[in-house]
């Protein structure tokens, strides 16, 4: 460290009160994340220079409110990010960094080069969970490829049902700082933790955890998969009362067995089939647990019915709630409330949502599907489709997604700024299957004019979905990659699709005949 004042080294800052008072912090970016952990570094004492290549009107006026709130200095754009900055002159003690930014990235690279630690904002929000006179929450905490936010947010509807102050915060959206600082404090922490979080998490001790799956994404972000498979398996380090894996998906299980948790933690799988001892499953339409009783060797209690899921629950949705249901047993939450808390649950937007049925044709939204495991357990659940796909593909290969779906296309409509790999494996795999690019449609006799819009995109690929759709048939627009080549998220994806088919499906009928979505 450098003159001036000094906090107490790193690792005695393990709550709140600790003395932070003068640490010097880089905090990497001012969005959710950042701005969340430069606004508590500030209020707990610390130096903070807050960097970020974005000078948008955004983050000025982001950087005007951590200005106000105290001592900050905020540096924006590309400038800003060249390097790791001093901190009142400085080298900093850490850095905190937000996910999106890359290992790699040149500020994190300088700060693992002059051995400076960097943690992420679950990492700080660990440290300080503990404040005097306030509630220590628990967290309950959530990671896989696909179905964490379902899992988070029905965990969360379960916790409430149970009576118990919770919230689901994470990589869902509240910044996990904003519920650690919350002043009525939480019961229960429904954490949903992504495989950037995880990387630059170091002290996390769950009360339980869950790695859902695991399969081929971000594989940009962290150089291979078996690089982004350590840090998913990072979730169940120094778990206190159950490791949760999925029975149906080995590496879960190793995962478990490879960790190092506080004695006396179980593992516990969950299954869609007929559970064993230590496992939560489905027996006879009833979702039950053989884990949490006492007589689980010969016995299992009831905790919902199938039907407490809704009348369409795929099993990707069941395989969700049986984790969820593990989490909160975990926790002693008894279950009447994991069948209270499904019942209240209901599912998010974009995420195999049916926005219209006409002529027999059901259009379904997935526009969260942005990855090809997500993309697959949607394409699982239909039988003939034609599918509206591309987009941002992370590097991830699409060759099994399409070898194992193709008896299902009808064809394939493509979107994207560039979709030439998911191409390459359609060429391959399926080369029966009629591709149609959007963007490249003629329109009657005329060529196509150039798209303006992400909207007009959409309004392309629903008009070309359109034209090779037959009665019986879903379109599916489940990408299977990431949205920001052409959209500003997977919801302004989806919210285009929604839009382009409502219109499509208005010019159809005669007014007064609309027909209302009805869950497949
Ligand atoms: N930035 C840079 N340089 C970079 C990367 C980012 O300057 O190389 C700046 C941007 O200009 C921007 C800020 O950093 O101002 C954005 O930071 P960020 O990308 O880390 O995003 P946050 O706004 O902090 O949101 C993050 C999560 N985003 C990512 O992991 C990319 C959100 O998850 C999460 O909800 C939020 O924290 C609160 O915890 C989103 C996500 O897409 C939903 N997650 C990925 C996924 O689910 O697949 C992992």
């Amino acid at each position: 460290m450098g003159g001036g004042t000094v906090s107490a080294p790193l690792e005695e800052l393990t709550t709140w009160d600790a003395d932070w008072t003068g640490l010097r912090v880089v905090v990497t970016g001012i969005g959710l994340s950042g701005f969340s952990a430069a606004d508590t570094l500030i209020e707990l004492g610390a130096r903070v220079v807050v960097v970020d290549a974005g000078d948008t009107d955004e983050n000025r006026a982001k950087a005007d409110t951590l200005r106000i709130v105290g001592a900050a200095d905020i540096l924006l754009g590309a400038d800003a990010v060249a390097g790791l900055p001093r901190v009142d002159g400085s080298v900093p003690d850490l850095v905190v960094t937000s996910p999106g930014f890359r290992p790699t990235h040149p500020v994190l690279a300088a700060a693992a080069e002059a051995g400076i630690p960097v943690w992420g904002d679950v990492e700080l929000a660990w440290r300080v969970r503990i404040r005097e006179g306030r509630r220590t929450a628990q967290w309950l905490a959530i990671t896989g490829t696909n179905g964490k936010t379902t899992t988070v947010t029905m965990t969360e509807s379960m916790l409430r049902a149970a009576g118990l102050r919770a919230i689901a915060a994470g990589n869902v959206g509240t910044p996990i700082l904003d519920a650690i600082r919350d002043p009525e404090g939480y019961d229960a922490i429904a954490v949903e933790l992504s495989s950037f979080q995880l990387h630059w998490t170091h002290s996390i001790s769950p009360l339980a955890s869950v790695c859902l799956n695991i399969a081929e994404d971000h594989v940009d972000w962290h150089g291979s998969y078996e690089a982004y498979m350590a840090d998913k398996a990072k979730i169940y380090e120094n778990t206190q009362v159950a490791c949760i894996y999925n029975a149906e998906q080995y590496e879960t299980e190793h995962m478990v067995e490879e960790a190092d948790v506080v004695e006396g933690c179980r593992a516990v799988g969950f299954t869609t089939g007929v559970p064993a001892v230590s496992m939560v499953g489905v027996v006879e339409g009833l979702l039950v647990d053989r884990a949490f009783i006492e007589q689980r060797k010969d016995s299992a209690a009831e905790l919902a019915a199938m039907s407490d899921l809704g009348e369409y629950a795929p099993r990707h949705m069941v395989a969700n709630a049986l984790a969820a249901a593990a989490l909160v047993r975990a926790f002693g939450v008894e279950p009447a409330a994991v069948r209270d808390g499904l019942r209240a649950y209901s599912p998010g937007n974009h995420r195999i949502q049916p926005v219209a049925r006409l002529n027999d044709i059901l259009w379904v939204n997935d526009s969260k599907a942005t990855n090809p495991h997500a993309a697959a357990a949607s394409l699982a659940a239909f039988s003939s489709v034609v599918w509206i796909a591309g987009g941002l593909s992370k590097g991830v290969s699409y060759d099994n997604l399409v070898a194992e779906h193709r008896g299902r296309f009808r064809a394939v409509v493509l979107i994207g700024a560039d979709s030439a790999e998911l191409q390459a494996a359609l060429a391959q795999h399926a080369p029966d299957v009629p591709v149609i690019h959007a963007l490249e449609e003629q329109t009657g006799e005329q060529p196509a004019a150039p798209v303006t819009s992400a909207e007009e995109i959409m309004v392309r690929a629903v008009a070309a979905a359109a034209a090779v759709a037959e009665p019986g048939d879903t379109v599916l627009m489940a990408p299977a990659a990431a949205s920001m080549d052409q959209f500003t998220s997977y919801a302004h994806r989806g919210e285009a699709f929604i839009e382009a088919v409502a219109g499509y499906v208005g010019e159809q009928q005669a007014p007064g005949q609309a027909q209302t979505p009805k869950e497949p």
